[in-house]
Formats: C-alpha cells, structure tokens, sequence
C-alpha cells in the first residue's frame, strides 16, 4: 500500500470573514504543502470546513437580530468562495451542521461513552437565566473582574487584564439574554477524562513513541509547539466538560442529554473525519484508508492558538476511541500582525481576504502577488508583521524584477534569435545546470520541513541563479559577431530548463503564475505527478524543454506597483495606507477628555460670561505665551491677560470677537492685572482657538 497524506486545516468559525492572518496561518502553507505533494503525486487528501457550532456563532446571531443558521450560512459561503479565488485548494470544505458530520460526531461520543472508563458525569452548578429558562454559557455572562475591577469581563476571560475565569468568580454577574443577575442551578455534564492520558501524550510528544515504537521524529516538530504541549503537560492534565447547556450544537446522544449539546471543540475535530466521510463519499474513496492506514501522514494545519487542541485533546480522543492514526506533525504557525498592530475588526485594522480581492480587482495578479508576500513573510516560528510597504517591495524586487524579468528575457532572446525554436546543444545538461538543480533540490527540502518561507526565498535563489547566468554569458553582446555560436545556444538553452524548473517550483506558492510559465514555454498544463517526473529526468540528464521544441510568445507576468509611467497601482496600495491613517486619527479623536462629573444649572448660572471685541493687544514681556489684551465689552473695556501667544500674533487679534468669563476674580499675571478669562477651545494637538460671536454682532451680551 501506498503511503497516503491526510491534510487538514482548522475550522474557520463561521461567525466572520478572515483575514490575512487566518490565510497566512493556517491555509496558505496548507495549500503550499499539499500542491507540492501533489505534484509529486503523492495520494493526498486535504480537507477543511466550517465550524458553525459554539456560543460564539449563537452571540453573534443574537447580536444581529438574526438566526444562528443565517449567520452560518453567511460566512460559511462568504469563506469558501474567497478560499477558492486565492487558490485554497482543499479537496473538501465541508461544514459542521452537516447530517453526516453530526452523525460522525454523535458516533464518536456514544463509543466512548459505552467503551466506559473514557468519560464520567459531573454534577455542579452552573448559572441559569430564570427569565430565558436556560443555562448560560461562559460567553453569556459578563460581571467585574475579580483580578482588575473591570467591569464588562466575560464568564470565562477578562478582555481587559487577559485572566482566565471562570463565571462564578465573577463580581455582580448578569446574563446578557435578560440583563438579570442569574441564579445558580444544578447541571449535569459528561467529562471526557483527559488527566489519564498524560503518560502517553508526554512520551509521543516528547520523545516520538507510540505504545514503545517510533512514531515520528520529535526534532522535526516546531520548538514552540512542543514547548506548549510540555508547559500544558507540566501543568498536570484535567477532566474537561465536552457537552454544554445550550440550544445549538449537536444533540447529546444519550439518556438525560436532551437539551445539552456536544462542546464545540468536542465536535470541531471530529470536523475533519466527517470533510473526509463526505469527500470520500463524492469520489468513491475508503475515507478509513486515510484515518485508520498504517502508512497515513496526518499533519494539522494551524494557528498557535489551537495547539493544546490539536496536540493533546484531540489525539487523547483519538487514542481513547482506537484505531484512528495520531497526527505525523502539527506545524503550527504563529501570529501576523498588522501594520505593526493586532489585526482588529472593530476597530478597522487589518484587511479581510474578501476586502482585499475587492479592493485590488483592479492589480493584475493580485491573487499572487498576495499568496507571495504573505508566504516570504509567514509567521513560521515568530510573529510577523505585514506592511503595505513590504508587499510592494516583494512584489517588485522579487516577483517583478527577479522572477518575471528573467523568465521574460528569456522568452523574448530565445524568439529573437531561435524564432521561438529551442536550440541544440551538445553540452551535458547536468553540467551546467548542477547548482541550479541543488537549489531546486533546496526548495523541495524546505517544503518538506514546513519551512515555506525560506522555501520561497529559495525559488527566488533559482531565477536570480538564470539572472546571474544570463548576464554572465551576455548572448547580447556574442550575437552580433556571431549569431550562430554554440556558447549562446548553451545558455538559452540552460536558461530555458531553468525556467522549466520554475514553472513547475513556483504552482505551489504562485498558482496563478505558474500555468502562464507553461504557456510561455508552450508547454502543457500541470498534472499531479509532473515535478516527481521533472526532477528525475533533470538528474538523469534529460530537457525539461527539449531541443526542436516551439515555445510561446512574451507576455508580462508582473506589472510593477513602483512604475512611472503608470501610478495606477500604487494608488491602491496607497489607498490603504491612507484607511490605515484615518482608523489612527479618527481613534485620537475618540481619545478626547471625558465629560466632568454633572453639574447643577445653579452652578452653571454662577458663570457669568459676555461677547465681547479684542482692540488691541500686545505681547507681555518675558513671557513666551502671554498676551495682554484689551477687550471692549459694549459699556467698559477689560485688560486681559492670555496664554495664546503661540498661537496668535498680536496685530492679527484686533477685531476678533471673543466670549469673556466677566465675574472671575481678577489675578496678577507677570505684574499686570487680568480682569477676566477669554473662552477658548483646544484640539487634540494642543492648538487653541476663540469661542466668539460673528464680528460686528455686538459686545457685552449675556452668553447663557
Ligand atoms: N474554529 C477555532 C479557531 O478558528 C476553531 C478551530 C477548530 S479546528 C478543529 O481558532
Ligand atoms: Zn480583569
């Protein structure tokens, strides 16, 4: 039996588009991986799906006046789509409110269940709405943070000092369905008993063994990810609840379950079974080959976030029920941030897969341009950050100036002198191409060590390798003198393989590129197994591109965004600094002084203030902020002492209307006696300007 690669990547909730980081944490490199795999042509199945169960799903709904079913629906489709335009090519999306994956679910439970020794009931109390007649989720609950006093915690964590909780800790609980202080009431709940597991998880994780035998290589797990499976490990394992009191969900299939529901991240793994049940339903496969087989490489695709769940929890599940294979790897990724900030929906930081297909609809290649930048800059072991800035210089230094400008001299030199006809060459090819094959040979290995990004750097290492190599032999400058010579029809000829090797190298990271290289070369279009294929011939000395062979005409694959002649690109890119400018200013402006404490009329009467006309003012000496004025207020005139000098010049003010706080006791400011206060507002940078009339209304008017 063949050895067989099960892929999955976490279920995005279906409460909400994604954005780039969802895409660079778990998909993209997904995708990456399982193209490469399959260009091997490698028996891989990769699968994914919504997850549409949860309290995070049910808030939303209620949020938005809307059902549950409404919401999912929603972004279940909004999320498949935009995966399948960016070139996300699961071979299943499948979705958790599906029949068969509530089947699948419900099986998986009831076989614990009735194996005994995996679950036990608990009975505790939980809060319940008396006005809604249920139970409350930890979500449904918010009070004061027992650790910092603030007031709008959830029942599980503060958003505000980041603590774990639990609801009953919380000071003043109220539901949020009734707003009421719930009651506390006695439940029943099953606890999967993951504390008997430790021993095993321990040795698989830290040392690779499985029952005594190797199971994989623990070196070639991710530093982080052991490192969080150990902390969790060392902080002793406990039962935990997997069903819940809530009307959404997958029913509880067993005596005195009605109304409780399996714990979503009970059944969002389970997830990934059932997208296989029905992949392998739809295209006649045994999906047991893939979950049962003795050679099957199951890898999880992952945000850090998921790590506990994907390597402790859910093969405890698996462990528990039997036969089911254990994960090969779970290359999980760390964060992207943003433009130097936390991507944010509601504050409007960060771009949506959909934004940006809408927003860069007019950028050709947008698709890999982004998959591109996204990749050189993937959070493999740290944190990363994505600037606008950044994307334009991978795009044009790298994709632009590297990639597309030697695949295009090459296209256009070999229709220059060869009319388009691969010339013959008596060279061996393995010579010549000997470093480029052992930096094709480079990238494959970064691929299978899940390191994409300096897999993508290598790709780039390939054509800056031809750049170099072309500019080296310089057919240019031979052709003249000798048009016919041997030494250019070597080099077009390497050139030509190598951008062989780059149409078949660049389809997992730059899907929509690589096709367009086949077309340049005249050649026919990606099937599985063709890398495997190209890679043997190369080593055995055999033309990816063979002599005699007709290639296509040029044709550009990347349009600078830095162009002079065109700003039509960098324009959009622009445009998203400048909605990134106007989130950071519209936030300052919210960040203005909060209103005083209440104040009775009574106390505002006490204010006397009056219009009044500035007619002459002039600066106090020695004092860089002061200006001494004269206001007329109709029957008197008042000397007015004023901190404005930086922002008014004194032959400017004569004729500016102002409102004056008449009844202030007068104060000696620098020896001269101001009899007064002129009103002005400030803005957020500090500037002052006047409160006034219309000139010329009149002076010494009651202001109330
Ligand atoms: N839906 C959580 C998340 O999106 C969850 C993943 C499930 S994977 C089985 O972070
Ligand atoms: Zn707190």
């Amino acid at each position: 039996m063949s050895k067989k690669y099960l892929i999955t990547s976490a279920l995005p909730y279906a409460n909400g588009a994604l954005h780039l980081g969802h895409l660079a944490g778990a998909y993209l490199p997904a995708d990456i991986y399982v193209r490469y795999l399959r260009l091997l042509g490698k028996d891989v199945v990769w699968v994914c799906g919504s997850d549409e169960h949860g309290a995070a799903i049910t808030l939303r709904a209620k949020k938005e006046g809307i059902s549950p079913q409404e919401i999912i629906d929603k972004y279940h489709f909004l999320n498949k789509d935009t995966f399948e335009k960016l070139g996300i090519s699961f071979d299943y999306y499948h979705r958790t409110s599906a029949q068969l994956h509530h089947e699948t679910a419900q099986e998986f439970f009831l076989k614990l269940h009735e194996k005994g020794g995996q679950f036990e009931e608990r009975t505790s109390e939980q809060y319940y709405d008396e006005e809604f007649n249920q139970f409350l989720a930890d979500r449904y609950i918010i009070g004061t943070c027992p650790k910092c006093g603030y007031e709008e915690a959830y029942g599980d964590q503060c958003e505000n000092c980041g603590s774990d909780l639990s609801p009953t800790e919380l000071i003043n609980p109220r539901s949020t369905l009734s707003g009421k202080t719930p009651i506390l009431r006695q439940t029943t709940h099953w606890y999967f008993k993951l504390d008997q597991h430790e021993a095993w998880l321990r040795e698989w994780i830290e040392n690779g063994k499985m029952d005594g035998n190797e199971h994989h290589n623990p070196k070639e797990w991710k530093n982080h990810v052991t490192g969080q499976c150990l902390s969790w490990l060392d902080g002793g394992l406990n039962a935990r609840a997997i069903t819940r009191d809530l009307d959404w969900g997958i029913p509880v299939p067993v005596e005195g379950g009605e109304g409780k529901v399996l714990y979503v991240w009970f059944d969002a793994p389970i997830g990934y079974i059932s997208s296989t049940r029905q992949w392998a339903k739809e295209n006649g496969k045994d999906w047991e080959a893939y979950w049962k087989g003795d050679d099957t490489q199951l890898i999880h695709f992952i945000g850090k976030d998921n790590i506990v769940f994907h390597c402790i929890i859910f093969p405890a599940m698996l462990k528990a029920y039997g036969d089911y294979v254990l994960p090969k790897n779970v290359p999980a990724n760390q964060f992207l941030n943003f433009e130097g900030q936390k991507f944010s929906k509601s504050r409007g930081w960060g771009i949506e897969q959909h934004e940006y297909l809408e927003s860069f609809k007019d950028f050709p290649n947008k698709e890999d341009a982004l998959r591109y930048a996204l990749i050189r800059n993937m959070p493999e072991n740290r944190d990363a950050d994505f600037k606008w800035d950044e994307f334009v210089d991978f795009h044009d230094k790298e994709l632009a100036d590297n990639l597309g400008n030697f695949v295009n001299r090459v296209i256009v030199l070999t229709n220059k002198y060869y009319e388009g006809v691969v010339p013959e060459t008596t060279q061996p090819l393995a010579e010549g191409l000997a470093e480029a094959i052992s930096i094709a040979e480079k990238i494959t290995s970064e691929i299978e060590h899940f390191s994409f990004r300096p897999a993508a750097q290598a790709l780039m290492e390939l054509s800056s390798w031809g750049n170099t190599y072309l500019q080296e032999v310089s057919p240019w400058k031979l052709f003249k003198a000798e048009p016919d010579s041997p030494v250019i029809k070597e080099c077009m000829f390497n050139c030509l393989q190598i951008v062989g090797l780059l149409s078949l190298l660049s389809a997992p990271f730059i899907p929509f590129t690589a096709p367009k290289l086949r077309k340049l070369l005249n050649l026919d279009e990606l099937q599985n197994g063709d890398l495997q294929k190209a890679l043997d011939a190369i080593k055995s000395g055999q033309a990816l591109v063979s002599s005699g062979h007709k290639i296509g005409a040029p044709e550009l694959l990347f349009a600078k965004v830095i162009d002079r002649k065109d700003d039509s690109r960098l324009q959009i890119i622009n445009a998203q600094k400048e909605k990134l400018e106007a989130v950071l200013a519209g936030e300052k402006k919210a960040e203005r002084e909060p209103i005083k404490p209440t104040i009775e009329f009574d106390d505002f009467t006490k204010i006397d203030l009056r219009t009044g006309t500035i007619t002459a003012a002039e600066k106090v000496p020695k004092a860089k902020k002061l200006l001494k004025l004269t206001v007329d207020l109709g029957n008197e005139e008042r000397t007015v002492v004023s901190g404005i000098a930086e922002f008014y010049k004194p032959e400017d003010l004569p004729g500016q209307t102002v409102v004056l706080v008449a009844n202030l006791a007068p104060r000696k400011l620098r020896g001269v006696e101001s009899q007064g206060m002129i009103l002005m507002a400030e803005n957020e940078e500090g500037k002052l300007t006047f409160v006034g009339t219309k000139e010329g209304w009149g002076n010494g008017f009651v202001v109330r």
